[in-house]
């Protein structure tokens, strides 16, 4: 069930659904803590998916621009700890594709709602790319957006269901990628959400 995209990234489909009860046991602890949250671009737009973070570091925007922030900046103390399930399953999917001894420091959670999206964007706020970046889809169906190595590249559709995971790395690791607008939908486990982990090394 793996399918290779292209050197360095590696679609691993239904990886995550062995775990899917003890991600979503998980995920109250999380979110009670620092709640799901609209954050505001550096240029002034809410963005249309809701986010909080676990793990030493956090991925923050706000009018000064994106960062990883040890700091929730809602609550002003440190985000909630990363799952031992979390850490367990991006570390099985990041060997899984090749690439072993993944630390990551960072796991943002991603809420979409029916017509929330991710606009194409690379992912360099991190200090290093040397380390690959761990995606896991949950919940309701998403058609990503995978593009190349430049924003006027044209990106392919691929689809996601609940608990794909994807593994970005070596020389995919700065393609540029997004998310369409969510369609409505209904999965036992999320309602009407999809639910994406995104698991990093900032630092
Ligand atoms: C391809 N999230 O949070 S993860 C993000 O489904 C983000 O919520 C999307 O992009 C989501 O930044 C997609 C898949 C992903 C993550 C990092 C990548 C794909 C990537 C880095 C390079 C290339
Ligand atoms: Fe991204």
């Amino acid at each position: 069930w793996r399918e290779d995209l292209c050197p360095g990234a590696a679609i691993l489909r239904g990886f995550a659904v062995p775990h899917e009860v003890a991600i979503f046991e998980a995920l109250p602890h999380i979110t009670m803590n620092a709640p799901f949250r609209h954050l505001i671009t550096p240029g002034g737009f809410l963005m249309s998916v809701a986010m909080t973070n676990c793990g030493t570091r956090g991925w923050v925007s706000d009018n000064t621009g994106y960062r990883y922030d040890a700091i929730d900046p809602e609550s002003g103390k440190p985000w909630p700890r990363m799952p031992p399930v979390f850490m367990k399953l991006a570390q099985d999917a990041a060997a899984s594709a090749g690439f072993e001894n993944f630390e990551p420091d960072a796991c943002l959670v991603n809420r979409y709602e029916p017509g929330a999206r991710l606009t194409l964007h690379q992912d360099k706020n991190e200090r290093g790319f040397d380390a690959p970046i761990v995606s896991v889809s949950l919940g309701i169906p998403a058609v990503f957006l995978w593009g190349g190595l430049r924003r006027k590249d044209k990106p392919e559709r691929v689809g996601l269901v609940h608990g794909d995971v994807m593994v970005w790395g070596g020389p995919a690791r700065l393609r540029y990628h997004g998310v369409l607008p969510l369609n409505q939908g209904y999965h036992p486990l999320t309602g009407g959400y999809r639910i994406n982990l995104t698991f990093r090394r900032a630092v």
